[in-house]
């Protein structure tokens, strides 16, 4: 299993329409690789394929996936990412060609990429329902496809697919129950979840989580808050286990825990949402969230209010937060006063993680936001 080997090293395949602009092409890039990052793989090689539109059988079309199997092979490539949703079938037949080549090569589209983020995240028994119930429901209709393939092979002494049909019928079959037997555990398991995070125990630690989109550079001030600046930008196997860290505050007298989480995602596929919620939800359990927010997208205010919709649908919503506006260093950014007007009630502060801008202000801020829920 991949998970299993160090770095992994991955190959991202972006098809780029000719009508897309570049900027769009780029960020979804720049986000694939902050996935692969969060993953704990590494990006070894980029490849953009110019293209009207996708191919229905490959996506890439034969002869591109031909020439990308031998580059798999030449640069040792362990998995490979297609950045977008394709179709299972597209999925399937571009697996197969570069198994030819490669037998044990990954092959994933970005809902695949998501899902195995999360499954690396998930702790409860719910989040790794919901996971693999999109996992099953997504993997769905390849295995469909290879109980037909099944059914040629089988089919083909003269018995007209009558053995074939079968092999069709048990796979749906047991693809179906499989499904049904999640949903089932998941219906068990509903019960009163949202009500055991409220029993907190004011005297204990307090805890931090921070929050935001992919990209935003959470873990860029994880890294700045907890001191853990063995984990810069190069080193690329930043895994979440490590994803707890501890700050002494001199002005409240009291140390707190600092949480990276898994960040949103541009796009979420919709068939993820509830996988993404519950894996999110566990590390929520905090008495104060830093929603961090690149100063320096001109998507922002849509993001935020993406980032305000799922809280209150996790019912969170209560929780205190404060906005951190991160890349202040960059030129681009959206105008500081604007921010801090439209966002007066979440103690905006305006950073760079990368440079330490604003970093007293933001834990001038946190001091005093702290004492005010503790006893
Ligand atoms: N210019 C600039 N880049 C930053 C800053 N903070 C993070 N980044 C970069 O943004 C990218 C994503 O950062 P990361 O911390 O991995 O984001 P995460 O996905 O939210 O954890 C990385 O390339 C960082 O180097 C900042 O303050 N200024
Ligand atoms: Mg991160």
């Amino acid at each position: 299993m991949l998970s299993l080997i160090k770095n992994p090293k991955f190959m991202v395949i972006s098809l780029v329409p000719w009508d897309e602009n570049k900027q769009k092409t780029k960020d979804y890039l720049n986000e694939a690789t902050s996935l692969i990052q969060t993953f704990g793989g590494v990006v070894g090689l980029v490849v953009t394929q110019n293209a009207a539109r996708a191919d229905s059988t490959t996506y890439i079309g034969k002869g591109k996936a031909r020439e990308l199997a031998q580059t798999i092979l030449d640069n040792d490539i362990d998995a490979v990412v297609v950045n977008d949703n394709l179709k299972s079938s597209q999925l399937f037949n571009l697996k197969k060609l570069f198994q030819n080549f490669k037998p044990d090569i990954q092959v994933w589209d970005r809902t695949d990429l998501i899902l195995q983020i999360f499954g690396k995240n998930a702790q409860t028994a719910e989040a790794k329902l919901q996971i693999k119930l999109v996992d099953t429901r997504h993997k769905g209709p390849e295995l469909y496809g290879m109980g037909q393939m099944m059914s040629q092979q089988g089919g083909g002494i003269g018995t007209h697919g009558g053995a074939g049909e079968t092999n069709t019928e048990i796979m749906r079959r047991h693809w179906r129950h499989e499904i049904k037997n999640i949903e089932n555990q998941l219906e068990k398991l509903a019960t009163s979840k949202f009500h055991q995070m409220e029993n907190r125990n004011q005297t204990e630690t307090p805890t931090i989580s921070i929050i935001g989109y992919t990209n935003s550079g959470k873990t860029t001030l994880f890294n700045l808050m907890s001191k853990k600046n063995n984990l810069t930008k190069d080193t690329l196997f930043v895994t979440l286990d490590s994803g707890v860290g501890e700050i002494y505050l001199p002005k409240i007298g009291r140390s707190v825990f600092i949480t990276d989480t898994i960040g949103f995602i541009q796009n979420l596929p919709s068939e993820t949402i509830n996988a993404f919620k519950s894996t999110l939800m566990e590390t929520l359990n905090a008495d104060l969230l830093l929603q961090v927010i690149d100063i320096s997208d001109q998507q922002l205010l849509d993001k935020i209010a993406v980032v305000e919709k799922v809280l209150a649908d996790l019912k969170i919503d209560n929780k205190k937060q404060i906005y951190v506006f991160n890349k202040i260093d960059k030129p681009n950014g959206v105008d500081k006063e604007e921010l801090s007007r439209l966002f007066s009630s979440f103690n905006p502060q305006f950073i760079s993680a990368i440079n330490g801008d604003g970093y007293s202000q933001l834990l001038d801020a946190i001091q005093t936001v702290i004492p005010a829920f503790t006893l």
